[in-house]
């Protein structure tokens, strides 16, 4: 069958008004002139079909890829027909990724380092090409290209080029309208118009931040290193700053010999390796020796990788308990951990407890000012009392478990204080027990995070040093963005 020609393909868009002229108020916000809505081809199929064979042909034909991916949701039954027109495998990113099941983020089969070719439908800035490539590359593939149907002008070229990924598109949004001013579709005086929107909304920036809510730049961690307080707290920053990563890895594993193993193969892409040690059968009573054993192994490790441990251990007694929680029982958690954390619940006497004991041996410590979890109590007041308490024991607490510090009031507030946020993936989400996921970029650079602790996405990946990686790079690369 003949390839269909662009004219042909554009006046069949707009007979089924999938493109629309008049005054639209997109999600940013902004009033637009026109309105391009793709979802609407799953219902001529014959216009799907002709838009696949076009799409192929945009692609120059020295290209070659193994499978591919169509950017949830509009385009996966365009990358379906492509799939099945072209005989070559497809695969599915899922949108939001649940935690029961296989919790995967891609579906389908392949092998690592395939090429994986992204289908869009529309690309504005280029974020949701890149919010599929992240999760196909974190998986082991390799994606160098894209091809779109309509390429909006906005940025989304330079900001895939950016990020390694060609973009190819079948029409650019100014020869369509142009296209339909010659076939008397729309007034000249319409096509001044949308091409005076183009002009003025010439870049959008990835990811796509109202101005309003971008955090100001950021002082450097080196910096930050100086301003510190805590000697934990300043060794934190520096390692950040020499091992360029601000990735925290929960490891949730179920045993101290899996942590081990973990910790070694994430050990350099980290900056601190979180535990949950009352998790393992292998720290009760009747394993004080081994865990003994396992202690001075773990510190090798992290001596080894430089990293900083943290026991996610959430003490949220009055100050004389947690003292003796902190130093004593099986767990001996001052020994080794040289950062904990606190809920403050019982109120300033929780930090004077630990702070006696943690204080001499150059501990530090966190304060849970926020939660990931839904429904969680963690806001307002209670989140302000946070960081008053944090302000009056800045040489022991070196920051905080927050979500969203870029909305506290004074934004990110004392320098010298960090800001660590669980609740991450490569994609948004939450499981089925209420925890929320955000991406890196979001935490990092719209909710103005310091460090990014991730479990999940990296200890149930295929390959965790990978995810790790990636993880790593996406989180860095949003602080770099912001420091500029
Ligand atoms: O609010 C919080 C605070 C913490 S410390 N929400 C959290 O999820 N955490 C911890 O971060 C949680 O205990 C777990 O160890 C980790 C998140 O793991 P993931 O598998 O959901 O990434």
């Amino acid at each position: 069958m003949a390839v269909p020609t662009m004219e042909s393909l554009i006046l069949q868009l707009h007979d089924i008004e999938a493109v629309k002229f008049g005054n639209f108020k997109l999600k940013s916000g902004i009033s637009s002139p026109i309105y391009i809505d793709l979802r609407l081809i799953v219902s001529y199929p014959s216009l799907l079909r002709q838009i696949s064979q076009a799409l192929i042909k945009t692609l120059p034909p020295s290209s070659v890829y193994q499978v591919v991916c169509g950017v949830p949701y509009t385009a996966l039954p365009i990358a379906t027909c492509i799939s099945v027109s072209s005989d070559i495998p497809m695969l599915m990113r899922r949108k939001e990724v649940k935690d029961y099941g296989t919790a995967k983020a891609i579906e389908g089969a392949f092998e690592p380092n395939q090429v994986c070719l992204i289908v869009e439908d529309l690309v504005t800035s280029g974020a949701s090409v890149l919010e599929t490539a992240a999760p196909l590359r974190a998986a082991g593939l390799k994606v160098t290209d894209a091809v779109v149907m309509i390429d909006r002008e906005q940025g989304g070229r330079e900001n895939l080029a950016e990020n390694g990924i060609t973009l190819h598109a079948m029409v650019k949004l100014s020869e369509m309208v142009s296209i339909l001013k010659e076939k008397g579709r729309i007034s000249e005086e319409t096509q001044k118009m949308v091409m005076k929107f183009l002009e003025e909304n010439r870049k959008v920036s990835v990811p796509v931040v109202p101005a309003s809510e971008k955090v100001k730049v950021r002082i450097a961690y080196e910096e930050r290193a100086k301003m510190a307080k805590n000697p934990t707290g300043k060794r934190l920053f520096e390692i950040m700053v020499q091992k360029e990563t601000n990735l925290c890895v929960a490891a949730d594993v179920a045993t101290a010999a899996e942590l081990l193993e973990i910790a070694d193969r994430v050990g350099p892409e980290i900056c601190m390796l979180k535990t949950h040690v009352d998790i393992f059968p292998d720290f009760t009573d009747d394993f004080g020796s081994k865990l003994q054993y396992v202690m001075v192994d773990r510190l090798k490790i992290a001596e080894k990788h430089n990293f900083l441990i943290f026991e996610d251990r959430k003490f949220a007694d009055i100050g004389n308990t947690v003292a003796m929680q902190y130093e004593g029982g099986v767990f001996r958690i001052l020994e080794w951990a040289d950062i904990v954390n606190a809920h403050i619940i019982s109120g300033p006497g929780v930090v004077d407890g630990l702070k006696l004991k943690g204080l001499p041996r150059g501990r530090g410590l966190l304060l849970l000012a926020e939660m990931s979890s839904s429904g969680n109590l963690a806001k307002g007041d209670y989140t302000a009392a946070a960081v008053k308490i944090a302000e009056d024991h800045a040489d022991f607490v070196i920051g905080f478990i927050s979500v969203n510090p870029a909305s506290w009031p004074g934004k990110h507030g004392n320098p010298s204080l960090i800001h660590a946020t669980p609740g991450v993936q490569l994609v948004k989400g939450g499981d089925s027990l209420g925890q929320q996921y955000n991406t890196p970029n979001s935490v990092i650079s719209e909710r103005g995070s310091d460090i990014i602790i991730v479990g999940r996405g990296i200890i149930k990946a295929a390959n965790p040093a990978e995810a790790a990686r990636e993880y790593r790079l996406q989180g860095w690369d949003a602080y770099l963005m912001d420091c500029k």
